[in-house]
């Protein structure tokens, strides 16, 4: 992957008989401060979400019930995470071109998100993002 970043992040989890129980803060897990939570499901197995990159927005994506895959792709090479875990989020830094697909029956993709909604933030064309990127007028 390029200088941007994505990675693997671990919440606290506290299992119990009665339950479990996960819970991320900011500086421990987070590394930054959540300004917006929003939430995919009732997601269609054949239907994908995403296909787009954010210029500045921070995100964590967090399999809360079932699976589904995320395709990320820097501008150089792709690479594909699947999620299945309550407890570990996938962390997506600015500018990755982002597509969720193969959603299980029942999959939740609850995403915590560092500003609030803004739809100039968004890349929805892959050429511009290409452009983009590689620093082309
Ligand atoms: C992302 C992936 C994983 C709002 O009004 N406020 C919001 O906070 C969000 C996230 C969306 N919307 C509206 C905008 C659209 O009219 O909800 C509609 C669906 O949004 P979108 O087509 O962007 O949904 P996805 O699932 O393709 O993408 C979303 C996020 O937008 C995006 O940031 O990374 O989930």
């Amino acid at each position: 992957m390029g200088d941007v970043k994505i990675g693997q992040i671990r919440l606290a989890k506290v299992e119990e008989d009665r339950g479990s129980l996960c819970y991320a803060e900011e500086g421990t897990h987070l590394p930054f401060l959540v300004k917006r939570i929003y939430y995919i499901y009732n997601v269609p197995t054949e239907s994908e979400r995403g296909a787009h990159a954010h210029r500045n927005l921070e995100q964590v994506l967090i399999a809360v019930n079932g699976s589904f895959d995320i395709e990320i792709d820097d501008g150089y090479r792709k690479e594909t995470i699947h999620l299945n875990e309550p407890s570990v989020g996938l962390y997506i830094g600015k500018m990755h071109w982002r597509r969720l697909f193969n959603f299980s029956e029942s999959a939740i993709c609850l995403v915590l998100a560092s500003l609030i909604y803004e739809e100039k933030d968004y890349i929805r064309n892959y050429y511009d993002f290409a452009r983009e990127m590689h620093g082309k007028n």
